[in-house]
C-alpha cells in the first residue's frame, strides 16, 4: 500500500475505507449506467472533522477526489473518470438531522442524509422541506446542494438555492469554512454559500447546512388531466395561476409515449383518465384553513371541460390516491430506463415557447433519426421538459447513443433559438462541458475558471466536471 491509503487507513480505520474491487464497483457507474470509471477507494468519512482531515491529507499528495452523495446524477457528475486515479468520498455516513428551530423554520442537516429523510424529519416536527425530486430516496443532501437541485415544487418554492441560509464545507486544502449561519438577511460581502451550490463538487465538499422550512399545508388537492395539446395545458396552467397562485404546489407534463412506457414497465400503474396525447398532473396545496381548495379545483376543472382545455379528469380522494399519480409521474424516468437506451434533453425556455419546442423538436429529432420516439415530460410550470429522446426498435443501444451528440445539438439548436437553457436542473456533470463553450463562453466562462483556480488551484476537486479544458 502506498504511503497516502496508509495514511487513510489509519485515519478512516476499517469501517471508512472500501479498497476491494467489489466494494468500489457501485460507486463507479453512473445511475443511467452510460459511464463506466475506476477509483483508488472509497473514502468514507463519519465526521466533518475527517472529511476535513481526508481532504488534507489528500491535497498534500495531489490525489483527486470525486464528492458522491447518493449518486443519482443524471449526467454522471459523480461518477469518477477510468483512469482509476481519484478517490470516492462519500459523504453517507455525515447522516444526522443536527437541529430543527420551528421558531426560525430552519433545519441544521447533515450533507449525507437523504432528502426523503430530512423530509420526514421536517414534517415529524410540523414543518415543511419543500425541495422533492423522484430520485429523494436516495438524492443526499450534499447531492442536492451541489447540483442546485429543482423538482416537482420548484414553481412555488423554487430550487434547492433557494432554500440554502448557511453552508458548513471543507475546502481543497482541507480547511473548514463554518458557513452555518440562519440568518434572513446578512449582506457581509459576496454571497459564498451560493458558489458552492451547483458547484458539482468543484470547488468544496458540502458537509452541512442550515435550510429553510415552510409552514405544513393544511389541504392537499391533487387532479390528474387529459389534455388535448400543449397549448390547452398551459391555458389552463394559467387558469390555475389567475385563480390562486399561492396555492399551486406543481403543474407537470407527461406526454403520452412516456406514460405508456411506465404503465408498460412499472407494476400497478393504471392511466387515471382515458387517453389523450397530454397529461397534467396539477398539485394545490395550502395552509389557509377557510382555503377551500377542493372547490376550486372542480370549478376550474369544469370550466376547462367545457372550454374543451381538458377532455378528461381524475380528482384524487385521498392522499394515497395523490400519491397513486404521483408515483406515475415519479416513474417516469425508470419507465424510459427499461424501455433502453435514451438521450436526455434537460431543457428550458420561457414557458410561452414549449409547444413550439415541442413541436420543432419532433420535427427535426424524426429528421435527424427516423423512428426515434421523443419521450418528453417535465415541470412544465417552469418551463423545465425533458425531452428525451428513445432509441429507436430498427438500430441497438451502442448505434443510437453514438449519436448522443447529434441529438442533443438537435434539439439545444431549436432551445436556443427560442432562448433557453441545455441544462436547466440537472447540472453539466461529466456528460456536458463540452457544450459550455458555446453556450457559456467568453467572460462569463473565464469568470467560472477564475473562481475555480482560486478555490481548487490544483484542480484535485471532481476533475472534469462541470467546466472544459481550459482553451
Ligand atoms: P450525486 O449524484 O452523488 O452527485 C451529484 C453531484 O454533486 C456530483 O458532481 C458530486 O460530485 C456532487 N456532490 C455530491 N455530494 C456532494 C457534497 N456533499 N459536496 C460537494 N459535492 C457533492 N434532479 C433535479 O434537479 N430535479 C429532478 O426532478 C430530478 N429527478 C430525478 C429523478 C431520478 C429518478 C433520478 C435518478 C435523478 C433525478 N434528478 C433530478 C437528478 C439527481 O437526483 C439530482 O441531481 C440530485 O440532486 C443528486 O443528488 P445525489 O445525492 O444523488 O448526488
Ligand atoms: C424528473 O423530473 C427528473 O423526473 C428526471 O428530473 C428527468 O429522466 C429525466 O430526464
Ligand atoms: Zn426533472
Amino acid at each position: 500500500m502506498d504511503d497516502l491509503l496508509n495514511r487513510l487507513t489509519t485515519l478512516l480505520g476499517p469501517a471508512g475505507l472500501l479498497t476491494a474491487p467489489s466494494d468500489i464497483a457501485p460507486f463507479c457507474t453512473d445511475w443511467r449506467g452510460l459511464m463506466h470509471g475506476a477509483a483508488r477507494a472509497i473514502l468514507r468519512p463519519a465526521s466533518t472533522d475527517q472529511v476535513a482531515q481526508c481532504v488534507a491529507l489528500c491535497a498534500e499528495h495531489g490525489a483527486k477526489m470525486v464528492p458522491q452523495g447518493g449518486n443519482t446524477s443524471m449526467v454522471a457528475g459523480a461518477t469518477p473518470s477510468a483512469d482509476g486515479s481519484a478517490f470516492i468520498l462519500t459523504l453517507s455516513r455525515l447522516n444526522q438531522v443536527r437541529a430543527i428551530d420551528t421558531t426560525d423554520l430552519t433545519m441544521t442537516i447533515e450533507a449525507g442524509v437523504t432528502l426523503q429523510a430530512a423530509q420526514i424529519a421536517a414534517d415529524d416536527a410540523g414543518a415543511l422541506l419543500p425541495l422533492s425530486i423522484s430520485a429523494e430516496g436516495s438524492a443526499q443532501i450534499g447531492g442536492v446542494l451541489a447540483t442546485n437541485a429543482g423538482g416537482n415544487n420548484t414553481l412555488r418554492y423554487g430550487n434547492a438555492r433557494d432554500l440554502v441560509l448557511g453552508l458548513e464545507v471543507v475546502l481543497a486544502d482541507g480547511r473548514i469554512w463554518h458557513g452555518l449561519r440562519s440568518l434572513r438577511k446578512d449582506n457581509t460581502g459576496y454571497c459564498l454559500r451560493q458558489l458552492f451550490v451547483g458547484s458539482e463538487g468543484t470547488l468544496g465538499i458540502i458537509t452541512a447546512a442550515v435550510l429553510k422550512l415552510s409552514p405544513r399545508p393544511r389541504d392537499r388537492q391533487a387532479a390528474f388531466c387529459a389534455v388535448p395539446s400543449v397549448d390547452a395545458a398551459l391555458a389552463l396552467f394559467a387558469r390555475f395561476r389567475a385563480e390562486d397562485a399561492s396555492a399551486l404546489q406543481a403543474f407537470e407534463y407527461i406526454a403520452a409515449p412516456t406514460l405508456d412506457l411506465v404503465v408498460k414497465h412499472i407494476p400497478g400503474i393504471t392511466p387515471p383518465t382515458s387517453r389523450a396525447p397530454h397529461y397534467v398532473l396539477i398539485d394545490l396545496a395550502t395552509t389557509n384553513k377557510h382555503g377551500n381548495l377542493r372547490a376550486m379545483l372542480e370549478d376550474t376543472l369544469a370550466t376547462a371541460l367545457n372550454d374543451g382545455l381538458i377532455t378528461d379528469a381524475a380528482l384524487a380522494d385521498s392522499a394515497a390516491h395523490r400519491a397513486a399519480f404521483w408515483k406515475l409521474r415519479e416513474n417516469c424516468a425508470e419507465g424510459q430506463k427499461q424501455e433502453g437506451a435514451s438521450v436526455k434533453n434537460d431543457v428550458s425556455v420561457p414557458v410561452s415557447t414549449i409547444p413550439t419546442l415541442l413541436a420543432q423538436a419532433e420535427t427535426a429529432l424524426q429528421h435527424l433519426i427516423p423512428g426515434c420516439r421523443m419521450v418528453a415530460f417535465g415541470h412544465i410550470g417552469d418551463g423545465n421538459i425533458h425531452l428525451n429522446v428513445q432509441q429507436p426498435a430498427n438500430i441497438t443501444a451502442g448505434e443510437f447513443l453514438s449519436q448522443a451528440h447529434d441529438i442533443m445539438d438537435c434539439v439545444n439548436a431549436i432551445v436556443q433559438s427560442l432562448h433557453g437553457s441545455f441544462s436547466a436542473e440537472h447540472g453539466i456533470g461529466k456528460l456536458k462541458p463540452y457544450l459550455m463553450t458555446n453556450w457559456r463562453g467568453g467572460p462569463e466562462l473565464d469568470m467560472m475558471h477564475a473562481i475555480k483556480s482560486a478555490l481548487d488551484p490544483a484542480c484535485t476537486l471532481n476533475p472534469g466536471t462541470l467546466l472544459p479544458p481550459r482553451p
